[in-house]
């Protein structure tokens, strides 16, 4: 089944918005497979975020991810990592839709409370990268069958 990483970043810890970024990923019928809280250091952000470490916003986002801890967690789903790219919504929340987690709760691009992985195999890799093996649990989610078809459920 598909994986993908959350990371509610220091705005959502400070801001208190834990709850309501675990109850939108819950309400969509998702299955919460590992949360831990984790202060993140400078060697485990160049590596989240290699992509952008040469661009200018890269300093200010490493500062901003370091300045407290976070809350990690791992989800699974059905093309669960579209899924949630979509509840996020966009980057600059100022142009995610209403009803998204950015578009209802955030206002500044560096500050827009969560990272979602964005593929299937960045999904695997991150889960893998913040998760130990005995963080992350395998269960029968009895309300599956409500949520998903079978074809769905594998
Ligand atoms: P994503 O989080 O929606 O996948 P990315 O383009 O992968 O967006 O950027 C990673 C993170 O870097 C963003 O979530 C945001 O916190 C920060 N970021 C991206 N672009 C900018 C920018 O132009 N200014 C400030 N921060 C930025
Ligand atoms: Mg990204």
């Amino acid at each position: 089944m598909e994986k993908t990483l959350i990371i509610a970043k220091p705005d959502a810890v400070q801001r208190g918005l834990i709850g309501e970024i675990v109850k939108r990923l819950e309400n969509k019928g998702l299955k919460l497979i590992g949360i831990k809280m984790a202060s993140l250091d400078e060697a485990m952000l160049r590596n989240h975020y290699a992509e952008h470490v040469d661009k200018d916003f890269y300093t200010g986002l490493e500062n901003f991810m370091k300045s407290s801890p976070v809350v990690l967690m791992a989800w699974e789903g059905y093309e669960c990592v579209d899924a949630v790219r979509t509840l996020v919504g966009a980057t600059n929340p100022r142009q995610a839709v209403p009803g998204s987690i950015r578009g209802d709760l955030a206002a500044g691009t560096g500050r827009n409370l969560i990272h979602a992985s964005d593929s299937k195999k960045s999904g695997e890799a991150e889960v893998a990268s913040f998760f130990k093996d005995d963080e992350l649990f395998e269960y029968d989610k009895s309300e599956y069958i409500h949520v998903y078809e079978e074809n769905e459920r594998g």
